[in-house]
């Protein structure tokens, strides 16, 4: 259980849906995929070539692989597994303290304008350098250090920032088009286009020698009880990530729509969200009841990576 990279040699993939929402299509030749994400792809084999669907895991641990043929037995060349990258100061985040910097110095009319629905201006960044990150609605909301002084806590990330437009690490230095949750916009706008009523605020928070796993740094055999959405409300929730790992967040019975500068803004159950990011999202509490909400790395869930989110 691991994070995957997908690719298929020779081939170009169009992705044109995220955790089953339809995207406008982008084409790519290599995805990340977090444990729960799924993504619909394209793709066009040419004559009756022979190809490779290689996935590799994340930590180049192993990889699985299929054939993709027109005539039984026949195989293509089977990629080598990519060195491993280390988790260094760079993969945790740690150099983007300048353009977290950058990114408050917007002023706060610009991050208004983002947080509308027409984002003319953070496309237009965007396309003028795929590095350059535009000021999203996240980048003006202050991070809040509650909880923090608890064993569960190991490490806190100071300064977080939005790193929607990096494809992970060990994939920083490939030279072919890999995804990323910036190239993500969807299909068409969704059914509620109301701003959000409040802003709730969650640490993914670790101490990676005591294996503990936690929101806001406490298990889930720690908390009080339930995070509590009203229902028929539209909240804002955002996640930091104050640990050294990635965690592929999701939630049961409602969508999240990421808040990544584009409109419409793509749909998806899971968020992965990198170390020392924060992302927001969007939800409609459309849906009554209890529902799971927690870090789909399974031994995190159990370690108390959990919580019930709870409308009514
Ligand atoms: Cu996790």
């Amino acid at each position: 259980m691991s994070y995957f990279d997908f690719r298929i040699p020779g081939l170009e993939m169009t992705v044109i849906a995220a955790d089953g929402q339809p995207i406008q299509p982008v084409t790519v030749d290599e995805f990340r995929i977090a444990t729960a994400e799924t993504f619909d792809v394209i793709i066009k084999p040419k004559g009756n070539q022979t190809y490779t669907l290689f996935a590799e895991s994340m930590d180049r641990s192993g990889y699985v692989r299929g054939t993709l043929t027109t005539e039984l037995g026949r195989e293509a060349d089977v990629p080598t597994l990519r060195p491993p990258s280390e988790r260094g100061m760079s993969a945790v985040g740690m150099s983007h303290d300048m353009a977290g910097m950058d990114h408050n110095q917007m002023t706060p009319d610009v991050s208004m304008d983002m947080s509308d629905h027409h984002m003319g201006h953070a496309e237009m960044m965007h396309h003028e350098s795929e590095s350059l990150m535009p000021s999203l609605p996240v980048d003006s909301i202050p991070i809040s250090h509650d909880n923090h002084d608890r064993v569960g806590v190991a490490m806190i990330s100071e300064n977080p920032t939005s790193r929607l437009n990096e494809p992970g690490v060990g994939l920083e230095n490939v030279s072919h088009r890999v995804l990323v949750y910036q190239d993500l916009i969807g299909a068409h706008p969704w059914p509620d286009e109301r701003p959000p009523e409040r802003t709730l605020q969650l640490h993914l928070t670790g101490n990676m020698e005591r294996y503990m796993w936690s929101f806001d740094g406490k298990k889930f055999t720690e908390v009080d009880g339930i995070i509590p959405f009203n229902y028929g409300e539209r909240l804002r929730l955002v996640l930091v990530n104050d640990t050294m790992m990635d965690h592929p967040i999701h939630l049961h019975g409602m969508w999240m729509e990421l808040e990544n500068g584009h409109y419409p803004r793509p749909r998806k159950h899971t968020i992965s969200v990198k170390p020392s990011e924060k992302v927001s999202l969007l939800i409609s509490a459309d849906a009554k009841g209890d529902w799971a909400f927690h870090c789909h790395l399974l031994y995190h869930m159990k370690a108390g990576m959990f919580r019930v989110v709870s409308v009514a």
